[in-house]
Parts: C-alpha cells; structure tokens; sequence
C-alpha cells in the first residue's frame, strides 16, 4: 500500500524518479530495523513535539515523498501547531510545486508556502536553496521528513532547529539535526501528531524539561545499536553483551 501511494504520486507529477530510488533505500532500511517503531524513535518524537510546541514560528517543509505518503499528517500537524507548511524541492520545477500545493490543499492544507516572496540561502547550491521569507526563512523550528543532506546543515548554521525524520541514522542530515527521528515517515508522522496533541496542555516549562533532556548523539547512537541487536539475531550469532 505504502509503494502504491509513491507509485500514484509519481503518476500525478508530485514525486521524482530520484524519490523512487530514496524510497527503495528507505525500505532496506526499514527492513533492516524489523519495520518497526523502536524506543529511542519514540523518544525522539517526544523530544521533538516539545521542540515544535516551544517553537513561535515552526515550518513544516514538505518534498515530493512526504506530500504523496503523508498528505493528511502534514495537514493535522500543521493545524494542531498553527504551523506553516513550505513545498521546499531537490529537484525543483514551478509545475511540481504547483502540484504539490494543490494536492496538500485539496486535503485541508491552507495558504502553503514555496512558490513566491523567496529568498536564497547562502551558501547552499542546491534548488533547497530558494526558501519562502515567511516561511523556513523566518522559521525557528523546521520539520524536515526525508531530506538530503546539505540543507539541514545550513539551516542549523543559521541557527534554526531541525527535526529529521529519516530511517538512516549515519545520514549527513540524521547527523546534523537537532532531533532526528529515525523511523520511517509513515509512522513517524502519525506518532508526531499524537506527541504535539498530548502534549499541548503541558507548560513551557515541562516542555523544556524534555526537549532538554533529549541527547541527539547518544539517540543515533542507539539506534545503531538496535540494527546490531537485530542483525545479530538474524545471523543466529551470539548475542551482542
Ligand atoms: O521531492 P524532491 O525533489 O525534494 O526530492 C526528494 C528526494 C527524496 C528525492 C531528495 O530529497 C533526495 O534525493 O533525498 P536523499 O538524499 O535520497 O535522502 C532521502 C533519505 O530519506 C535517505 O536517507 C532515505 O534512506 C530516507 N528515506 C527514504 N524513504 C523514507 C526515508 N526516511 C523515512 N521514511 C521513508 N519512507
């Protein structure tokens, strides 16, 4: 169900032949993790709920992939934060960026960012570069599901905060995130709206409390472990200490 819905979104111009080949990597990935949720991933959504509700002006920007497996989570999340959402595209094209918007809207999705009053970020050569002024440009927080790598590291020498959802814990942007959340997008979306809605009530001090608490390094760090763990049982060797 999961392919039919990238293999529809191709159809439809919303997703590249490039994102056929990241969702290949992503499902060896998640094949490798037992394609499951695990601890530290919920952790991390924790961590990074509170992040976004702390957040004055968070920014969910959303490519070719993220738009065709998790249209109705970009759109609950951005309306549970009063965030805004910003098409933001590797391979850009005026047509995919219009297609893209018009199918976020066309389920539920109000005024989406990415397609005029751009500025660039210094530094990046990539069509990432081209970033709405009211949108990432402006953004504390950004939530950036399935990225490649140049983009988060700039964002962060900008000082902004990212939160990753990417199922390779060794990626350039798991690394430089703030929270990566290293799960696949199809459950990490659900799960992130679940964390910003629970957590909603709490005070910015509770908040504070968890995103503090969160150690990026040592989250990646585990998740390495868990695909040992998992790789080992598999191989019917001994089992890791
Ligand atoms: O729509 P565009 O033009 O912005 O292009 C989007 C892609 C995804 C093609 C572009 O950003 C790209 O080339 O990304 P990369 O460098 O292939 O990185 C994508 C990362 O997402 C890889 O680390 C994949 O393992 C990971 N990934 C793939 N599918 C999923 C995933 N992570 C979470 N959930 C998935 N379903």
């Amino acid at each position: 169900m999961i392919r039919e819905r990238i293999v529809k979104g191709f159809e439809a111009g919303i997703v590249v032949p490039h994102g056929l080949l990241a969702h290949g990597r992503g499902e060896a990935l998640d094949y490798i993790l037992g394609e499951e949720t695990h601890p530290p991933a919920l952790e991390a959504t924790r961590a990074a709920a509170a992040l976004l509700l702390l957040s004055k002006h968070p920014v969910i920007s959303v490519n070719g992939n993220t738009a065709a497996l998790v249209p109705d989570e970009v759109v609950r999340l951005a309306k549970t934060l009063n965030a805004r959402i910003e098409v933001n595209l590797f391979h850009r094209s005026p047509e995919r960026i219009r297609r893209i918007k018009e199918f976020l809207e066309g389920r539920g999705a109000e005024n989406v960012l990415g397609d005029s009053d751009l500025v660039e970020i210094p530094g990046l050569s990539s069509q990432r570069r081209f970033v709405s002024r009211n949108g990432i440009y402006s953004a504390d927080t950004v939530l950036v599901p399935l990225e490649d790598g140049d983009r988060a590291e700039k964002l962060v020498a900008l000082g902004k905060r990212i939160v990753a959802i990417d199922l390779n814990p060794l990626s350039r942007t798991s690394r430089a995130a703030t929270i990566s959340i290293v799960d696949n997008v199809v459950r990490a979306m659900p799960n992130l709206c679940r964390a910003v809605e629970e957590l909603k009530g709490y005070t910015a001090k509770e908040l504070e409390e968890i995103y503090h608490s969160f150690n990026n390094e040592e989250n990646l760090r585990r998740m390495i472990e868990l695909i040992l763990r998992h790789l080992t049982r598999l191989a019917g060797l001994e089992e890791l200490p």
